[in-house]
């Protein structure tokens, strides 16, 4: 920490609650762009300034401002939309962005490429399908996941509800969204946040909420958890977690990604003033000088668990029991199609590193709106950024399937890594990006599917997730295997993942390029067919062989070398 104080605060209490100049940079045609202040604001609008990098270069060879467009990111609480809301968010993807769709490792979905003029009816047409994009990014709560597979209709239905509650109390409270985008009447006198104040929170702010025994939510990854606790398949409560995280800069030894801490257990009554709770601790103790560690996880590190529960406990109201038992097995999707206890059905589609297109003959977007047009249940995007054709009943089950086997949506022929496996957007949209991503995690796929084929062990799921830099969009801190972006072509090999996200992996080998990812894991992967047990999972294994070490207190040992 510099003791400077952090622009952005400034930026944001001047932004009269999130208006800023949006409107004057929205109607100057002579940029592409946003004026600085305004493109921090839209993000709490749901949508960043982005150009295209591919393009950088070309640009300036002509003396052309960068290649603007911008990012839009919707607010779908668990994922769930209705087979109506999917023809919209296709339509207006084919129409106003660049023509794909992106499914996020927040359940919700993403466009690329839209121009400045084409935002206003971009947002418009979206929230005519009662879909918004407040607090899709910025410094407020997140989209708030929820396990996405309904095959426990009752107990599922009532969590993800839950799920929906939290996300509407944690909404920032300003009509500025309505009054620039959506024509609402300005509002009389000052508008107010009595949540969050004018000055939001230091730092973006996630919550999730989890059905156990599957964490495809990575619950403990973000700042904010709960655990439903059922009895018979009745929700009894929920064990709160709090402080988990992912971003880390390279080389910087005061980062580190976090698994959440338990505070305990609590009734289902309790959820909203506990979620308050702790998102206004936050808010009041989050450090607001340094955005590099503004997260909870650090104020939760510097102000100690018990200080960071008392406070919870006092401005909640609500006493923690003690946690109960859980049990989580997976954090990977489960595939193809899988009953539920009403005699619906689910069919998960595997959609590769989250991108809805139609390429090399796979006709996954057109695949989907035609289902789209026959389904009558609904959609769910999962946090592994695959799709659920949710509740379809008995009697349409079977059309469901023959579309899916026409368009090729079945995920049948792919191997088990791979659907286990995902990748962040990287390259050429995220300003962030030192190394590929999605562009280029099948290709790298294909070559490690050869080596696990070639020491028989193509049958285990390894969860191996690539990002384009340590900043974690894909989660690669608790893979087996993370592949993170260090420069062109050059990953950092993170190692010893659980397989269901209860286990921080931990750096192995710096700076590789591709020839040394292969011969490392070519290893790794001798050693595992050779000596694991039964059953073993890869992460386990290279913890229990001793390749690495696992993680006790990342605070202190997540840089120590091993
Ligand atoms: Fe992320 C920033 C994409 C999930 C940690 N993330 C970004 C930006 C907006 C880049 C930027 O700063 O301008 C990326 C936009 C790329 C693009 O062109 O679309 C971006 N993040 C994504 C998505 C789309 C990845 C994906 O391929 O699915 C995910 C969108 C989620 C959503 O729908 O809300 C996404 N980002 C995550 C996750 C995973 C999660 O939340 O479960 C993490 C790690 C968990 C965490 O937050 O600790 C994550 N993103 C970050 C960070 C690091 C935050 C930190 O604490 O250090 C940044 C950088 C930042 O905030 O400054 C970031
Ligand atoms: Fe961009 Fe880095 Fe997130 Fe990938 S991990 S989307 S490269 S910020």
């Amino acid at each position: 920490m510099d003791g400077a104080v952090n622009p952005n605060e400034s930026i944001k209490a001047r932004s009269r609650f999130l208006r800023g100049t949006l409107q004057q940079s929205m109607a100057d045609s002579l940029t592409g762009a946003l004026s600085p202040d305004d493109a921090q604001i839209s993000k709490f609008h749901g949508f960043y300034e982005q150009d295209d990098r591919d393009r950088r270069i070309e640009r300036r060879e002509r003396y052309l401002e960068p290649y603007y467009s911008f990012m839009l990111r919707a607010r779908l609480p668990g994922g769930v939309c209705t087979p109506a809301q999917w023809l919209t968010i296709d339509s207006v993807g084919r129409e106003l962005g660049n023509g794909t769709i992106r499914l996020t490792t927040r359940q919700t979905f993403q466009y690329h490429g839209i121009l400045k003029h084409k935002l206003k009816p971009l947002i418009r047409r979206i929230n005519q399908a009662m879909i918004d994009s407040i607090g899709g990014c910025g410094d407020v709560n997140r989209n708030v996941l929820c396990n996405p597979n309904p095959e426990h209709s009752a107990l599922h239905a009532e969590v993800y509800d839950w799920a929906r509650r939290i996300s509407e109390h944690l909404l920032p409270k300003t009509r500025a969204y309505h009054e620039i985008w959506l024509d609402g009447e300005p509002v009389a006198g000052t508008d107010s946040e009595p949540m969050y104040g004018n000055t939001y929170l230091p730092r973006k702010f996630k919550t999730a909420v989890a059905i156990p025994p599957h964490n495809d939510v990575d619950v403990y990854t973000n700042d904010l958890g709960f655990i439903a606790i059922a009895d018979d398949d009745r929700l009894i409560g929920f064990n709160v977690l709090a402080g988990g995280g992912m971003g880390t800069t390279h080389e910087d030894k005061t980062t580190f990604p976090r698994l959440a801490d338990e505070l305990g257990f609590i009734r289902p009554q309790d959820v909203l003033a506990v979620a308050e709770a702790v998102l206004t601790t936050q808010r009041d103790f989050g450090n607001r000088d340094s955005r590099r560690h503004a997260r909870l996880k650090y104020t939760i590190e510097r102000m100690g668990l018990d200080a960071f529960i008392a406070q919870v406990e006092t401005r909640s109201g609500v006493r923690f029991g003690p946690s109960r038992p859980v049990r989580f097995v997976t954090q990977g999707d489960r595939f193809g199609w899988v009953p539920n206890a009403d005699g619906s059905w689910n069919l998960t589609l595997y959609v590769e590193n989250g991108r809805v297109e139609d390429r090399d003959g796979r006709r996954l977007m057109s695949g989907l709106r035609v289902i789209a047009e026959q389904h009558h249940g609904e959609f769910r995007i999962t946090a592994n950024q695959n799709l659920v054709v949710a509740r379809v009943a008995d009697a349409y089950k079977a059309v469901i399937d023959e579309l899916a086997r026409e368009y090729r949506l079945l995920a049948e022929r792919r191997g088990s890594i791979r659907l286990a496996s995902i990748a962040c957007v990287a390259l050429p949209t995220c300003p962030q990006a030192m190394a590929e991503a999605e562009r280029y995690f099948p290709e790298l796929l294909d070559k490690i599917e050869r080596l696990a084929a070639e020491h028989a062990i193509d049958d285990r799921a390894i969860v191996m997730r690539m990002t384009g830099c340590p900043n974690g969009c894909a989660r690669p801190f608790v893979a087996e295997v993370g592949l993170v972006g260090k420069g062109p072509g050059r990953y950092n090999l993170h190692l010893g993942g659980d397989g269901s996200g209860l286990r921080l992996a931990r750096l192995y080998r710096k700076n590789l390029n591709e020839g040394e990812i292969l011969e490392t894991l070519a290893e790794l992967f001798a050693r595992y067919a050779e000596r694991s047990e039964p059953g073993e999972r890869f992460g386990d294994f290279v913890v229990r062989d001793g390749v690495i070490a696992p993680v006790v207190n990342p605070a202190e040992d997540y840089h120590v070398d091993t």
